[in-house]
């Protein structure tokens, strides 16, 4: 059984970089969803596996994957997260000596890797647990809210502004589903390669809220076809979290350094690693295969 095989099979970096592969060669093969890529939904999934986390109780984490499990997979905030479970079933099939908890994550990884952004530190070690871990709802992030919630939320996980707006330009990527969340369309034009466009546009576009029937949020007055959320907004509104945005905006190598650093400590929250932090994996990418 995989349970058997997650305790008896010892798995080298060789074999985490097959699963790496063979999630990178699912992404190229099924590119037909959405704007062409799982990329950008399985990021959301490692990091609302992730985004749970609270520090003062050690609870949540990615250690656990329990939003397999209702009430956590029902919470309005995971919604559409079904497609990227699913997506990643049969790559669990496939090598079943990988704890959901770590495939998720290192699917998450993979999905930057592939979409040309940083590479990103990554070491196993989380165990899948069962359904009475499951996180209560209002753990993530409400995209109608300000500044105070962002750094309650994210306070909450250990973060600071500058981690926060780091990982806010995760947002160059994807886009919002009105079967989902009830938001409308993508952030830039090119959804499925990690930029700082993100940063870019926050700044340098004219915006406006949207007239429409929808949840508030922006919309970029040129083209009338970019989004943000009024938490996103909130980013060049805030006196704090505005210079980060406009150093990100200015230099991507500087967001690339940020990113990965702030990414690696998402996936890590409230695991408790056997492999030391010197000897995390770096994945090959595959990109252009
Ligand atoms: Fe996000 N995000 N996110 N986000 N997110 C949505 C989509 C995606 C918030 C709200 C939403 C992060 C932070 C925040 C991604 C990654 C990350 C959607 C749309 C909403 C709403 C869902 C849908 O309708 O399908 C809010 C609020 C915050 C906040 O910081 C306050 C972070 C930190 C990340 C990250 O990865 C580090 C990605 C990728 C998507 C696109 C998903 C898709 O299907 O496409």
């Amino acid at each position: 059984t995989a349970e058997q095989q997650q305790k008896e099979f010892k798995p080298t970096f060789e074999d985490y970089q097959k699963v790496y592969d063979a999630v990178a060669k699912k992404l190229e093969d099924e590119d037909e969803y959405d704007d062409g890529s799982y990329g950008p939904v399985l990021l959301r999934l490692g990091w609302h596996a992730s985004g749970t986390y609270d520090k003062e109780t050690g609870t949540g984490g990615s250690n656990g994957a329990t939003m397999r499990f209702s009430p956590e997979r029902d919470h309005g905030a995971n919604a559409g997260l079904k497609a990227a479970q699913d997506f990643l079933e049969p790559i669990h099939q496939q090598f079943p000596w990988i704890t959901y908890s770590d495939l998720w994550t290192l699917s998450a990884v993979c999905a930057i890797q592939e979409m040309q952004g940083p590479v990103i530190p990554w070491r196993p070690g989380r165990a899948d647990r069962d359904v009475s871990y499951c996180t209560p709802d209002g753990r993530l992030p409400d995209a109608s809210q300000g500044a105070n919630h962002i750094r309650a939320i994210f306070g909450r996980m250990g973060f600071d502004d500058r981690e926060m707006v780091a990982l806010s330009g995760a947002h160059a990527l994807g886009r919002t589903h009105t079967d989902r969340s009830g938001y409308d369309g993508p952030w830039t034009f090119s959804p499925t390669i990690l930029t700082n466009d993100f940063f870019k546009l926050l700044l340098d576009e004219k915006w406006a809220w949207r007239k429409w029937d929808g949840p508030k949020q922006f919309q970029d007055v040129k083209t009338k076809s970019l989004m943000m959320l009024p938490t996103d907004m909130v980013l060049v509104q805030d006196k704090k979290f505005k210079p980060w945005v406009e150093k990100y905006a200015k230099d991507n190598e500087l967001f690339f350094k940020d990113f990965s650093d702030a990414v690696t400590k998402l996936f890590e929250l409230g695991v408790p690693f056997e492999v030391k932090e010197e000897d995390r994996f770096r994945f090959k990418p595959n990109t252009g295969l």
